[in-house]
């Protein structure tokens, strides 16, 4: 185990919900700390390029329309093996699978508006931090 940085977007539909100080609660009773924070409003290409890895998938487009209908909060999140706790604090994809507790079980809408995105590794969680946030803006 090591002190990691992970990526976490609280998506649309939470956003839309007033769920950011909720879904932060959470983060930071899980005693992950939010290092850095913005609310950004993504355009369909910004989106496309940020899950290029669905690309072939056919949820694709769907998921980066829905990722456009209004801003996100783009955080990075630090803490001893962060990137997988994260996952952890999410719950399951689909909140109808998520477990009680989680953010997507207590929160989520359906596997469309699940309300919040994670890193799934650290090579993911490099590079998705990038895509958002510059070195001045990453301080612990
Ligand atoms: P994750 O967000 O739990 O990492 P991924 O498989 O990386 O899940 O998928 C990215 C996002 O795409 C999910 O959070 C969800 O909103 C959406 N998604 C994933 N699988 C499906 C599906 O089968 N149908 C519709 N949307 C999906
Ligand atoms: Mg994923």
């Amino acid at each position: 185990m090591s002190v990691q940085q992970t990526l976490s977007i609280i998506k649309p539909d939470a956003v839309r919900r007033n769920l950011i100080g909720k879904i932060n609660d959470r983060i930071e009773s899980a005693d992950l700390k939010i290092i850095a924070q913005k609310m950004i409003r993504l355009t369909k290409e910004h989106a496309m390029a940020f899950y290029d890895v669905h690309a072939e998938r056919s949820f694709y487009n769907d998921l980066c329309s829905n990722m456009t209908l209004g801003p996100i909060v783009a955080q990075v999140l630090d803490g001893e093996n962060a990137i997988e706790r994260y996952r952890e604090v999410m719950g399951a994809t689909n909140p109808g699978s998520a477990a009680p507790g989680t953010i997507r079980h207590e929160f989520g809408e359906s596997v469309d508006f699940n309300s919040v995105h994670g890193s799934d590794s650290p090579e993911t969680a490099l590079k998705e931090i990038a895509f958002f946030f510059s070195r001045i803006e990453l301080h612990r």
